[in-house]
């Protein structure tokens, strides 16, 4: 199923045609209107009409996140402030938020390619979408709560958490789909289980969208079983319109990144030069639609691959692999350089093991990794367990080259993640 056929199934050849045309129009747009573009181009010696094909694309500085929080809050605005329509924000660990300056063509741009996304995962007019995605600054909620209402879903904007009211707002109203991140996609797996709910029987849930923050395909495998439905991996990023920047498809097997709306670059993040196709590397996006606030060769800091060859489903925008974490996501470890994700795969993939987890860093160089046991099984006893403490502290050896050590917990004792969790909890005194 289609949302936009003609656009989503652009030749190569047409869809650059397109892209070369949109990027000129936004370096022409910065170039006029933003100081901060300004001054790089000035440094650079680079001048709109030097860009004439894509290639030229490197030409242009990259833009990162400490450029955005520099120029906060409306210091990269290519608008009147009169002609903004929408503020989200999106915060990062430390510091000052990034702002985020929406126009009305860019409300309704996003919006837009929500919808193209959810249809894309075969979702219609007759689906009932509960958002269980946080409303307020956060652009998770708010964007697709206007994605689905194009679509003509009925939209039931439950914001996360209260998990009781979720169960019933399903049961009363019909829920098909929801959106959800995974940390909480799992809380609420473990939740419906306690609570004698057996969704094939008791909900009529078909799909879930679930992004925000990375996971792992064995997390992936835990939410369909434990909510009897279909995962659809959403990525997308505030300062490229929130979610639906690139979604999966009815064949669940990569991203479909939107490149009529952006351009990605895969590049090496130590030296910033592009990779081959197909390489693992940080992505870098330039904004092809945005009014408000084009931001050019903005380094996310996502570690991902393009999928080298075309999708069965007929469109054509490239898709992107699950994203394996950020560059700046990398612990290190007695100089070892690992990544959470890898902890997350052995933890899910481990029988007996349940959802919840946590990475604690600390001492001297020391990782305890604190993990929740699963529900069914669990007789109230964590003492008894030591053989398959073990046995998870070698998978977890064999899979990061380090030993950490493991914490087994009774379900339910780890704090509870509703939004983005925080896995990683780093007090080492180095
Ligand atoms: O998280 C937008 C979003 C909301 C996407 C809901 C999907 C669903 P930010 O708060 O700006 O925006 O955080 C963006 O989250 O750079 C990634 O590091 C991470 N992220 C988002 N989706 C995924 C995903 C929203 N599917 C940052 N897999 C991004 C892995 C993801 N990481």
């Amino acid at each position: 199923m289609f949302w936009d056929q003609p656009v989503e199934t652009l030749s190569r050849a047409e869809l650059e045609r397109l892209q070369l045309q949109r990027l000129q129009d936004t370096v022409r747009r910065v170039a006029s209107r933003v100081p901060f573009y300004q001054q790089k181009f000035a440094e650079l010696n680079v001048k709109p009409e030097n860009i004439r094909s894509l290639a030229d694309l490197r030409k242009l500085p990259f833009t990162t996140n400490t450029d955005l929080r520099a120029n906060y809050p409306a210091g990269l605005l290519a608008v009147l402030y009169d002609e903004t329509l929408r503020l989200h924000t999106s915060s990062g660990t430390t510091g000052k938020p990034k702002a985020l300056f929406f126009s009305r063509r860019d409300v309704d741009n996003a919006a837009e390619l929500c919808a193209r996304s959810f249809v894309a995962t075969g979702v219609t007019n007759k689906d009932v979408f509960q958002n269980m995605m946080t409303y307020g600054m956060f652009t998770g909620a708010l964007v697709t709560h206007y994605g689905a209402e194009k679509v003509g879903c009925l939209v039931i904007p439950a914001g996360p958490g209260n998990s009781e009211r979720q169960i019933l707002l399903m049961q009363d109203f019909g829920t098909t789909v929801i959106h959800i991140t995974p940390s909480y996609g799992l809380y609420l797996a473990t939740f419906l289980e306690k609570h004698g709910v057996n969704p094939r029987r008791d909900l009529k849930l078909r799909k879930a969208f679930v992004g925000a923050e990375p996971y792992t395909e064995e997390t992936r495998l835990k939410i369909e079983q434990g909510l009897g439905l279909d995962v659809y991996n959403s990525y997308g990023l505030s300062e490229m319109n929130g979610p639906g920047v690139a979604f999966e498809c009815e064949q669940k097997y990569g991203m479909h990144l939107w490149e009529d709306h952006f351009l990605m670059e895969i590049i090496d993040p130590q030296t910033g030069e592009p990779l081959p196709n197909g390489e693992r590397g940080e992505l870098v996006m330039t904004t092809l639609c945005r009014e408000a606030m084009p931001l050019l060769r903005y380094r996310t800091r996502d570690m991902t691959s393009i999928i080298p060859i075309p999708c069965p489903c007929g469109r054509t925008h490239r898709r992107l692999n699950r994203i394996t974490g950020r560059s700046d996501d990398m612990l290190i470890l007695r100089g070892v350089n690992i990544y959470p994700q890898q902890i997350e795969r052995v933890l899910m993939a481990t029988p007996g093991i349940g959802r919840n987890y946590l990475i604690q860093l600390e001492g001297l160089d020391e990782m305890t990794v604190k993990v929740e046991l699963a529900e069914a099984g669990f007789d109230g006893q964590v003492g008894h367990l030591l053989d398959l403490q073990t046995r998870l502290a070698e998978n977890l050896r064999a899979e990061i080259l380090v030993k950490p050590r493991v914490q087994l917990l009774p379900p339910g004792e780890l704090p509870i993640s509703e939004g983005k969790a925080k896995r990683v909890i780093d007090n080492r005194k180095l």
